[in-house]
């Protein structure tokens, strides 16, 4: 088995298209373990390898039920209880989406959540995935203080449903 091939493939299902393989998801995102491995054709093993040594910890496993903790396009309510956000978060995107984004700020776009990240550097490779990447600082903690309502996904990425223009700030190379 490959288990990045495998976790693209759980990635896909548990965050975007259930469906594609026969499943339904719960309200908060989670389905049976075991209609999970019927539907891709895994064991528990594989299941438990590609969890225990995902890179960057997207899955999570409670009893009888897996979900991805965060990501997804379906509408999911993951039930992380708000929490107040550092002063600083990051976001990691690409200057061809900068026009859009300082006129609208950052959207949450097919995702259920705009997606922050707690450092420059983590922030960086988010953006990389598109080309070269640019960093924008979010003023969290005004933003917190403005009423937005932030929460952290079981691992460690920061979630708000928009970051308006006026709490971006473009940093330098
Ligand atoms: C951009 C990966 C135009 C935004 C990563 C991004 C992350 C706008 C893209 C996680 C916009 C959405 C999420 C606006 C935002 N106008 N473009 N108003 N607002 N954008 O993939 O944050 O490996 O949905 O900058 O590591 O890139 O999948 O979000 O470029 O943690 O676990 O629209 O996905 O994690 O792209 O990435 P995405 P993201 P995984």
């Amino acid at each position: 088995m490959d288990v990045v091939r495998t976790s693209k493939r759980l990635s896909f299902v548990l965050r975007h298209r259930p469906d594609s393989v026969g499943l339904v998801l719960d309200p908060a995102g989670w389905v049976d373990v075991d209609q999970l491995l019927a539907a891709l054709r895994l064991t528990r093993e594989q299941l438990e390898r590609v969890v225990a040594t995902n890179d960057k910890r997207r899955f999570e496993i409670a009893g009888d039920r897996i979900r991805a903790v965060q990501g997804h396009s379906v509408a999911v309510e993951l039930g992380y209880a708000p929490e107040r956000p550092p002063a600083q978060l990051f976001h990691g995107t690409v200057e061809r989406f900068l026009p859009a984004i300082l006129a609208e700020g950052l959207r949450p776009q097919r995702r259920h959540a705009v997606h922050l990240s707690p450092d420059v550097a983590t922030a960086r490779t988010v953006g990389a995935r598109r080309g070269r990447p640019v960093v924008l600082r979010v003023d969290a903690v005004r933003l917190a203080d403005d009423g937005a309502v932030f929460s952290r996904s079981a691992n460690g990425v920061w979630l708000v449903d928009a970051v308006p223009p006026s709490y971006l700030t473009v940093l330098d190379d």
